[in-house]
């Protein structure tokens, strides 16, 4: 189903339906023949999350969901830019709280960050395969960088004197 929301004579909304029910709507807002915003519509003709490209060439790669107040509540990103998700972003009142990520293309994360205010509070890596994290680097507001490992042979560095 396509649509021409600002009348100029070019499509900008194509609509996918399965019979009466939206599916998936297609936003070319700027109109260079490449979507911009993909809305993915679930049960009950709800609006379950956007699709963006955070690159600006048509390749969906990252989906935004709202919370029920309207901000965002998580962003799942494709870094591989494959379709597949391998980041997930968390948010609370839009600000960043945490993350989690598959490096290793397992499915499973393997990389979680922390923030706070903003900034980077810290990041976690299973490095082993456990499904858990085994080493930590926790980052301070003055710049100390705290290691932490539960690796079998590996210590952190001795504190200096
Ligand atoms: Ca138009
Ligand atoms: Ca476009
Ligand atoms: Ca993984």
């Amino acid at each position: 189903l396509n649509y021409d929301a600002d009348n100029d004579g070019v499509v900008d909304t194509v609509s996918h339906m399965d019979g009466s029910r939206v599916l998936l709507v297609e936003v070319d807002a700027d109109q260079d023949g490449r979507t911009d915003r993909w809305e993915h519509y679930g049960e009950g003709q709800r609006l379950e999350k956007v699709g963006f490209s955070r690159a600006g060439d048509g390749i969906e790669d990252a989906w935004l969901f709202a919370a029920m107040d309207g901000t965002i509540s998580k962003i799942e990103l494709s870094t591989a830019r494959d379709g597949r998700v391998d980041r997930t972003e968390y948010y609370e009142r839009n600000a960043l709280t945490r993350a989690e990520q598959d490096t290793t293309g397992d499915g499973r994360p393997d990389k979680w960050e922390t923030y706070v205010e903003g900034r980077l509070g810290s990041v976690a890596f299973d490095t082993l395969g456990r499904g858990m994290a085994d080493r930590r680097l926790t980052y301070g507001a003055d710049g100390t960088v705290r290691f932490e490992t539960d690796s079998p042979g590996e210590r952190p560095p001795p504190p200096a004197r």
